[in-house]
């Protein structure tokens, strides 16, 4: 989720720029001619480009562990992909059809697997695709359910969830009804740009008969994100909007965005930045929804797996949101930059 480095940037067009490198990348040929010095003249240029597969959505983005589901992906190429690349052991898949511009595909997850980000690619005699990411969660999974535009038409959801949605059209709206009990403090985590989509929506919780009660149009690049404690319980609305000023123009492709509506720990920052190998250290964590006692584990760079030798538990609050996390560090443990702080992961 979050990439702690993206935080200093607002509705800035940073992301479009990774992915504008990454299809550069992905364009290259894979085939390179090399020529010695000779009299023989070169041979002319294909006629028909080279085409690598090309990935732009990924639908639904979420998997429980143990479960397999049939993902749509849709692009450019895609036609006779026979082959799902994973970068993890605990994700498989096969190709069940492809056209030149979406792929079906069964992926499975392994019951074990632990949650959070994965990536997969598509492989066919044109080459080997770029990567689209998809989300392992222990919450439920739920995708929108059209039509779902309106008040008394809203897709039910049960908190908490990890909801797969998209914006079909520039003026769909996607409504989703939930519960809350009285004095319940929820999450609402929509994962648009950290999911590498181009989806710039608007988050806003409703009453039932549609008056608002809170609002967000953008928090971690132009991903909204809402904390709010209902004082009444009953049923509440989930609006998704597109955004009315998007950054740098709305693309109209790819508007599929996920929305974790549930508690989820949330790290805002750690203090100090950094521990000697061998030592018991204390930080400070700064967070939310996490409570006393509970394990932490730190994860290394990308890679997402727990860093031996590196683990700790969150002893005590010391005040609102700031929390004490002991820490043992091995010996052996590598020195490197760690990133023990994903912001808002949905289990
Ligand atoms: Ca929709
Ligand atoms: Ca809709």
């Amino acid at each position: 989720m979050g990439e702690p480095g993206f935080l200093m940037f607002t509705k800035s067009s940073i992301l479009r720029g990774v992915g504008c490198l990454i299809v550069a990348f992905s364009l290259v040929p894979s085939r390179a001619w090399a020529f010695e010095e000779s009299s023989v003249e070169p041979p002319k240029a294909p006629q028909v480009a080279i085409r690598q597969p090309q990935l732009n959505t990924i639908f639904p983005m979420a998997i429980q562990p143990g479960r397999r589901l049939r993902l749509e992906l849709q692009g450019e190429f895609l036609d006779g992909a026979s082959q799902l690349l994973f970068e993890s052991g605990d994700v498989s898949g096969a190709v069940v059809s492809a056209t030149f511009t979406t792929a079906l595909v069964d992926v499975a997850v392994s019951p074990g697997a632990a949650p959070g980000r994965r990536r997969l690619r598509l492989a066919s005699e044109r080459g080997v695709s770029n990567t689209v990411l998809f989300r392992v969660s222990r919450w439920a999974t739920p995708v929108e359910n059209e039509p779902n535009d309106d008040l008394d038409s809203p897709t039910s959801v049960e908190s908490p969830a990890l909801i797969s949605g998209r914006l079909q059209t520039e003026q769909d709206v996607d409504l989703y009804r939930f519960h809350a009990k009285a004095g319940e403090r929820l999450q609402f985590n929509v994962l648009g740009a950290r999911n590498g989509t181009n989806a710039d929506v608007s988050l806003a919780i409703l009453y039932p008969d549609g008056r608002e009660v809170v609002h967000d149009d953008g928090r971690f690049i132009w991903d909204p994100y809402l904390d709010h404690t209902f004082e009444a319980g009953g049923d509440y609305i989930a609006a998704i909007t597109l955004t009315r000023m998007p950054a740098g123009g709305q693309p109209r492709s790819d508007l599929s965005y996920q929305m974790a509506i549930g508690q989820s720990p949330f790290f805002w920052s750690v203090f100090p930045m950094g521990a000697r190998q061998g030592s018991s250290s204390e930080f400070t964590l700064r967070g939310d929804f996490m409570q006393a006692g509970t394990p932490v584990q730190f994860s290394a760079g990308a890679q997402q797996r727990a860093t031996d030798g590196l683990v700790g538990a969150i002893t005590e609050r010391v005040s609102s949101g700031d929390y004490r996390l002991a820490a043992k560090i091995h010996p052996s443990t590598a020195v490197a930059r760690n990133s023990p702080l994903e912001k808002g992961a949905a289990p």
